[in-house]
């Protein structure tokens, strides 16, 4: 049946929904021609409009509880049970026509998105940047002008393993921030490593399936050692400056607030008078670079697969907010982009910052923890090609592909192209795109005319000016070239930059490097691997290659290039200076006997200090004697040396008293007789991991029969429990005691 036409608007309601009244466009001739853009309508505002859906953007994600009193339908229907599907009798059969069985367990089934190809495992948090005003010179942005502030959030990962795997696997480290600025969203998305393994986008897929798990069984997990990921390091040997920041302690950080990030690529930055320069993007926390020892981290896998995360959630929950500087290294924009003949497209490789200083930009703070993981953690997507006014890329072919992969992957993770709606991916500035419909599409657009020119919709939306719009690409000369499938000659030099590398480290360094490369290659089965691995390392150092070739039992081969004349660069080397102690966890060892107003100084001592401490105690609730009780926060049973920074075992209440033997009697506790192998174990773990141990009052008797020398380095032995805190503090301060085993190199 037709149905009757009417020259009269269709009534459309506000927003455009029809039902209510709302506003409605005066009818205009259709146009012939573009005419000059129309007054803007009431429902087009032009670039006043906000995000899609009106709603908060991902700095504050529109928050949704179980508000209300009552249990739902997903539409809103109240329910008044959850518990029994629906049944033909108490005992009879689950009818199909149960909406709620149906609608909760379909949704259930749903729950999961596919994870992340790469850098799966992750945690995030928020935070806000705040621009120091330095990069003006350089750079317009307007989030890195001097005292403002942006919300950001960041993004931590692993690379190889999948998203419940465990934290502290040796392995690169994402480190991937959006920033909220006012000119749209900016990603910086970096890892903790300044270089990649590969020099073209290309052989992405290629590095990735080498290094994940073998196609048949599916192991190992999250691991690079085995034979794909050394067959494919050892053939492409562009990665082996990457692969040897990884067998360094790079490769296991202490905690993400103790990383270092990197933009990796160089990028080109535009200030106000369109002039250029090259840049690197470097973030240096606060707390200094550090690691674990591989035993600690393999232990920590086992112990507490969510290590980083947690630490990263408790620091934040504490107070102990973590903080980072950016800054930039600056190098001319030359034609041939090089510094110092070091070719600055190339993802291999670094430019030392003492011939480029890092010069500091602003500085990050994480403040916030995310509210729902999912929500924002996995489903937050960055992507290296949002970028704002004065920032652009250049021409590193690592970059091109990745500026392809990032949208393309969002689209199948996130199931359609309207991610940028998901709260914890709205943009800040206001959005007024051109994009409609689509998989999960949440916005309802008004007006007609989504293209432009148009006359429909008062010509909005317009375009900005070449001075405030972003994508303005600079005018970089690329013609006069011939297609091919090559790469520039300097990508050629593999191992200068990894021996520049070697040569920066200190002895302690070099010889953990040794043992990981020892033990990576021991886990390979194949000789060939092995042997063509050692073929690199003769590249890079001889000392290397013999040391770890003697613990493979292979021989060490002659380097098939001359070695590289290069100059150390000591700030690559993480040991030796001193950095804060905050967020550090401080266990402290007691039971009933003990001093415990000593304790309980000890305790307050370590969160004066900005730590966390935790006391261990034979069996959990409090230990009690004079005063405020003391609460027990891990057992003998519970507690692992890896979790803590430090280790203080309470003295005996009375000064000069021998704490364990006097107490033995009294207390009757295993840890009384000092012989508790737990007692011992977290002792002598800690001990061999390089950390502060020690205590007051009588502890050294302890310290001996786990076989620690009371005078030795990094052990603290003091009168009273603040004085241990206050050393440890100091000993903290320097993260390990190296000293304890001098290095053979
Ligand atoms: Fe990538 C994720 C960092 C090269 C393709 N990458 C991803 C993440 C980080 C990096 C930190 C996780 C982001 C998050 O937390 O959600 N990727 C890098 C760095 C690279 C690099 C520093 C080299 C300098 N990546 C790279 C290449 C390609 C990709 C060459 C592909 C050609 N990366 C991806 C991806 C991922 C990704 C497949 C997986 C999940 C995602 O993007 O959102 O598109």
């Amino acid at each position: 049946m037709a149905t009757e036409h009417s020259d009269a608007a269709p009534e459309r309601g506000e927003g455009g929904l029809p039902g209510k009244p709302g506003p409605v466009s005066p009818s205009v001739a259709e146009p012939t021609h573009s005419t000059e853009p129309l007054p803007a309508k009431p429902d087009q505002a032009g670039p006043e409009t906000v995000s899609p859906t009106g709603q908060a953007t991902g700095a504050a994600p529109a928050r949704v509880a179980q508000s209300g009193a009552y249990l739902t339908t997903a539409q809103g229907a109240r329910l008044h049970d959850t518990d029994h599907s629906l049944k033909a009798g108490a005992r009879g059969p689950v009818l199909l026509q149960d909406h709620h069985l149906r609608e909760k367990i379909t949704h259930f089934d749903h729950e999961r998105i596919p994870e992340r190809v790469v850098h799966a495992r992750g945690a995030a948090a928020h935070g806000v940047f705040r621009g120091y005003g330095t990069a003006a010179e350089v750079c317009k942005a307007a989030f890195l002008a001097k005292d403002v502030e942006t919300p950001v959030f960041v993004r931590f990962s692993t690379v190889l393993g999948s998203r419940g795997s465990s934290d502290t696997v040796r392995d690169t480290r994402g480190f991937a921030t959006k920033f909220y600025t006012d000119e749209g969203t900016f990603d910086l998305v970096g890892n903790n490593i300044p270089v990649f393994f590969i020099q073209d986008a290309v052989k992405f897929p290629d590095i990735i399936h080498a290094g994940k798990p073998h196609p048949d069984r599916e192991i190992p997990q999250a691991q690079s050692a085995h034979d794909t990921f050394w067959d494919f390091v050892s053939l492409h040997t562009e990665a082996t400056h990457h692969t040897l920041w990884n067998m360094s302690d790079r490769g296991i950080p202490r905690s993400y607030r103790m990383m270092e990030g990197f933009g990796v690529h160089t990028f080109r930055l535009v200030n106000g008078a369109g002039e250029t320069s090259l840049v690197k993007f470097h973030w240096k926390p606060k707390l200094g670079v550090h690691s674990l020892v591989w035993e600690e981290a393999q232990l920590i896998n086992g112990m507490d697969p969510d290590f980083h995360r947690r630490d990263l959630c408790d620091a934040i929950e504490a107070g102990a907010f973590p903080q980072w500087e950016l800054g930039i290294q600056v190098f001319p924009d030359t034609p041939d982009q090089t510094f110092e003949g070091i070719d600055l497209l190339d993802p291999t490789k670094i430019v030392p910052e003492e011939r480029a200083p890092v010069q500091p930009i602003g500085l990050m703070t994480l403040n916030a923890n995310v509210t729902n993981f999912f929500a924002e953690t996995e489903q937050v997507a960055f992507h290296p090609g949002h970028l704002v006014p004065g920032i652009d890329v250049t021409d590193d072919p690592l970059l091109a592909g990745r500026l392809f992969s990032y949208l393309d992957t969002q689209i199948s993770r996130l199931g359609g192209p309207n991610f940028a709606q998901i709260p914890v991916n709205r943009p800040q500035a206001p959005v007024n795109d051109m994009f409609r419909d689509g998989m999960h599409q949440t916005a309802v657009h008004t007006g007609v005319a989504p293209y432009r020119p148009n006359s429909l919709d008062g010509g909005c939306p317009f375009t900005a000016g070449a001075d405030t719009g972003a994508y303005v690409e600079t005018p970089v000369r690329v013609s006069e070239a011939r297609k091919v499938r090559e790469a520039p000659a300097s990508f050629e030099d593999h191992f200068t930059q990894p021996r520049l590398f070697w040569l920066s480290m200190t002895p302690t360094e070099r010889e953990h490097i040794i043992a990981a490369y020892t033990f990576e290659l021991g886990k390979c089965y194949e000789q060939a691997v092995k042997e063509r691995a050692l073929g690199v390392l003769a590249n890079i150092d001889p000392v290397l290659c013999e040391q770890v070739a003697a613990g493979l039992g292979l021989p060490a081969p002659e380097p098939t290039v001359p070695l590289a004349d290069v100059e150390a660069s000591p700030a690559l080397s993480q040991l030796g200076a001193a950095w804060p102690t905050d967020g550090r966890v401080v266990g402290i060892v007691a039971d009933k006997a003990a001093d415990l107003s000593g304790v309980r100084a000890a305790r307050q001592a370590v969160l004066d200090a900005g730590m966390t401490p935790l006391v261990i105690a034979p069996a959990g609730g409090t230990l009690d004697g004079d005063g405020e009780p003391v609460t027990v926060q891990r057992t003998f049973a519970t507690a692992r040396s890896v979790e803590f920074d430090a280790l203080l075992l309470a003295g005996a209440p009375a000064a000069g008293a021998d704490a364990y033997g006097a107490r033995d009697a009294k207390a009757g506790s295993p840890l009384a007789q000092g012989t508790d192998p737990r007692v011992l174990l977290l002792l002598t773990e800690a001990y061999r991991h390089g950390k502060a141990v020690g205590g007051w009052n009588g502890a050294s008797a302890l310290l001996q029969s786990a076989g620690i020398d009371p005078g030795g380095p990094g052990v603290i032995t003091a009168e009273s429990g603040t004085a241990a805190v206050a050393a440890t503090t100091e000993a903290l301060a320097r993260h390990r005691a190296w000293d304890r085993f001098p290095p053979a190199l």
